[in-house]
């Protein structure tokens, strides 16, 4: 039996990671807070990639190869948009088309962003908990040398091509942390968990939140962290790009610097075993795993080697 668990998650490993954990905690147990800094309107449909990650993911559906939207996805949408020459630089499928569909439609009768992605979450059968970082919109601008750019922009137009030099979450003052966060974070807890996702545009809007920071830390519960680099790379996406060109060390050290002061343990990987002397002199604890995650198995093997190494902490 395990005790409540909070993981805090971006897009791709975010995702990878809490399907993992939903094999080891009960469902009921396990309350997942997505970033949705990189949320945005196209179209005229409000897009949160990162809840739709973690939806497709505990819902069976997301596709594993490229990493976002759904499996076995129709393209007949994104044809008829480019004939017509609409924007056709973000990709939509004909089902994940639908997600955004009804999640604007929910938004526009005036429910919350949260009541939306429990619905959203009860229709596709999930068990655990899923919830958007705050309700009020936050929106993450990326600093980059040929200017200011929204980050689906970014990300997706610019290919993360521009050469970054910080970020901006606007609107991060108004946002309040979500409420069941802050209820569950009062609650006895195993851990909370940061996946290993881009600690600057998928992490650090979540702990920017006015309040989350120290609703997480007031928590009797170890924060432990799974580094998202590996062997000095990126599993996916642009994280070790964007710590070179901040002048960071592109390391699982580098990581455990970031996050020095709020957590209390990192996971990183056999590969970097070398390391794990420097980030213990900063006061955080070492495990070392198998990180990656190719399969279930390996994504519910990390969940419990992370939940072990908590409840380590712990005691
Ligand atoms: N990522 C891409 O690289 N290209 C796309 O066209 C694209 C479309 C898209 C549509 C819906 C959705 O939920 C996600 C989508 N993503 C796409 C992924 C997304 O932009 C990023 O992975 C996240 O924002 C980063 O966490």
């Amino acid at each position: 039996m395990s005790g409540q668990v909070i993981m805090l998650s971006g897009g791709v490993g975010g995702a990878k990671l809490v399907l993992g954990m939903s094999h080891v905690v009960e469902g009921n147990n396990l309350l997942v807070v997505c970033n949705t800094a990189d949320d945005f309107d196209h179209l005229g449909l409000r897009i949160c990639p990162d809840i739709d990650s973690v939806l497709y993911a505990l819902a069976g559906l997301s596709d594993q190869v490229r990493g976002w939207g759904r499996r076995n996805e129709t393209w007949t949408f994104m044809s008829a948009l480019k004939s017509l020459e609409g924007p056709d630089w973000f990709n939509l499928g004909d089902g994940d088309l639908a997600t955004h569909v009804v999640r604007t439609e929910l938004l526009r009768q005036g429910k919350t962003l949260g009541e939306v992605t429990a619905t959203l979450a009860r229709r596709m059968g999930i068990q655990a908990t899923i919830v958007p970082m705050c309700d009020q919109p936050v929106s993450t601008s990326v600093l980059t040398q040929d200017g200011r750019l929204n980050f689906q922009h970014y990300f997706v137009r610019e290919q993360c091509n521009p050469i970054v030099t910080g970020f901006e979450f606007e609107n991060i003052q108004a946002a309040r942390p979500q409420s069941d966060l802050v209820t569950t974070a009062r609650d006895p807890l195993d851990a909370i968990v940061i996946a290993p996702s881009n600690p600057y545009v998928s992490v650090d809007p979540i702990l920017q939140i006015p309040g989350l920071r120290e609703a997480l830390q007031n928590a009797r519960a170890p924060i432990v962290a799974v580094s998202p680099i590996i062997g000095g790379q990126a599993i996916k996406g642009p994280a070790a790009k964007m710590m070179m060109e901040l002048g960071k060390d592109v390391s699982a050290l580098g990581i455990a610097r970031h996050y020095s002061g709020l957590i209390d343990g990192l996971l990183i990987d056999e590969a970097d075993e070398t390391l794990a002397t420097e980030i213990e002199d900063l006061g955080i604890t070492v495990r070392i795993a198998k990180t990656l995650m190719t399969d279930v198995e390996s994504k519910a093997g990390l969940a419990e080697e992370t939940l072990s190494f908590a409840r380590g902490l712990a005691a």
